[in-house]
């Protein structure tokens, strides 16, 4: 029970109540809590069955309650059984997530779950990483395996940035080319690639299994070149530019032509198709650095895409430049400055903005852990995993409430990344010091307690071959 990260509500551990999983265990649920059983029957490699608690079992159990958290859970383990109480699905799989933590096997193969019990919901309804598949291609397998890292740690929320100068990600019918010759390359010029439509819509089913939610980013009207350099009529001179395969140290060079008629269409087109392969509410649109574009240009571009957003009936999130353009409250600024406190932020809040903190100073993955790190940036300085713990996201918006802050999110730019490996050794370990800050209750944040349980979680690392930092400020166990 105290091994749990992201730390639990409440939990009391009971040593002399853990359940031993014999030959003949089963998970026991019905209804819609089955979909649930599933996943963890299938982790455990034990049969579903449709029935009533019973001693000896693992029964998961939806009790909707009006007051209940939709993603909170109540977990008892004892030697007669198990039992898993939410009043939603995402309760139980958050519940799920506990109960494989609990779980350990003896060199024999004697699996037992810690005995104790425990209450639990999380803090904010957005924990999310963001993966740049722009600057650097990720396969579905890859995108697959970083969702389900994600969910362990009780994270609901992918955000995937599919386009920017270096590449168009994601196939769009009406406009075939963006993804087949703007996905071609990506940065230093390698090989890119794209996801087809069908490829997408199972990557987001596969997310929503995981109850994670999916948002994509279409970056407009900036960080378009991959864009222009597929269509020339969305350029003003008709001359498509050539594709770009350089990191974009100067990024904001590209635009959108916001006063052309045929960006509109452009635009209303791929947020029709974005929003069909869309189940979650949220489609972002990107609009940071818009160095290139004219203000007057962004705002008038925003008059125009912002509408189209709500007209598809998905609400819009931006980097928080969109601010600038004073969208009206539904719209959701995604943080990335450096400013405890920014007015910017206090005011947004005033205004009944909700916002989501991705400060770069403190969550942005791409940044350096310190000066050996083999990849990434530094121009927000360094970040150790001590770094991304030590802010409270509560007390971040000056005099804002809890509930104007939808969440965190943890972007991770991909310029500099090689591949995969690279993607997990930024991620890991400082994504659950992300994780524990979005779901645990503030009076539960403890740098050395957690430093302790973040160190329990290498040996699962080093069995699933996951590629994660060994960072000298936690007290790893030798391998
Ligand atoms: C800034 S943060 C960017 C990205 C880069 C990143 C590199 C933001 C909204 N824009 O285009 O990839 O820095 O750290």
């Amino acid at each position: 029970m105290d091994a749990l990260v992201p730390a639990p509500v409440h939990a009391v551990a009971e040593p002399a109540q853990a359940f031993t999983i014999e030959a003949g265990t089963a998970v026991h649920a019905a209804g819609e809590a089955l979909e649930v059983a599933e996943f963890l029957a299938g982790a455990l490699r034990l049969p579903v069955l449709d029935a009533p608690v019973a001693d000896g079992a693992i029964t998961l159990r939806l009790a909707p309650a009006a007051d209940q958290h939709p993603e909170g859970y109540a977990l008892r383990v004892s030697r007669r059984g198990i039992v898993l109480a939410a009043a939603a699905p995402a309760g139980l799989f958050a519940g799920v997530q506990t109960l494989l933590q609990l779980l350990s096997s003896t060199a024999h193969g004697v699996r037992t779950v810690a005995g104790g019990q425990v209450r639990d919901y999380p803090r904010f309804a957005h924990r999310g990483a963001m993966l740049d598949v722009s600057r650097h291609f990720f396969t579905v397998g890859e995108v697959r395996r970083f969702i389900d890292q994600l969910s362990r740690y009780k994270m609901n929320v992918l955000h995937l940035h599919l386009t920017d100068d270096q590449g168009w990600r994601l196939e769009i019918k009406g406009w075939p080319r963006l993804a087949v010759f703007g996905g071609r390359t990506r940065v230093g010029g390698g090989p890119g690639g794209h996801y087809t439509q069908r490829e997408y819509r199972d990557l987001v089913a596969y997310a929503a299994r995981r109850f994670v939610t999916v948002i994509p980013e279409i970056d407009v009207p900036g960080h378009t070149t991959a864009a222009l350099a597929s269509y020339p009529e969305l350029n003003p001179d008709g001359v498509a530019p050539d594709l770009f395969t350089g990191r974009g140290n100067a990024t904001g060079f590209s635009s959108l032509a916001t006063g052309l008629d045929i960006t509109y269409r452009f635009m209303q087109d791929v947020l029709r198709e974005l929003a069909a392969l869309t189940p979650g509410p949220y489609l972002h649109i990107g609009t940071d650095e818009t160095h290139a574009t004219p203000e007057d240009g962004v705002r008038a571009f925003l008059g125009r895409v912002l509408p189209m957003v709500a007209q598809h009936g998905k609400r819009a999130i931006g980097w928080h430049e969109i601010l600038r353009s004073r969208p009206d409250a539904t719209v959701v600024p995604q943080y990335w400055g450096r400013k405890p406190g920014d007015p910017l932020l206090t005011d947004a809040v005033a205004r009944g903005h909700q916002v989501i903190l991705s400060p770069a100073d403190k969550v942005y993955l791409d940044m350096k852990y310190d000066e050996h790190t083999p990849v990434g940036y530094e121009w927000a300085g360094h970040i150790d995993v001590a770094d991304i713990y030590g802010w409270d996201p509560g007390a971040y918006v000056a005099d804002a409430p809890d509930s104007a802050i939808l969440g965190v999110e943890a972007p991770l730019w991909a310029e500099t990344l090689r591949g995969y490996a690279d993607v997990e050794l930024m991620a890991f370990p400082r994504l659950v010091a992300l994780a524990e800050l979005g779901w645990s209750p503030r009076p539960a944040h403890d740098w050395p307690g957690f430093a302790r349980r973040l160190a329990l979680q290498g040996p699962t690392w080093e069995a699933q071959g996951v590629n994660y930092c060994r960072s000298p400020q936690i007290p790893w166990i030798a391998v």
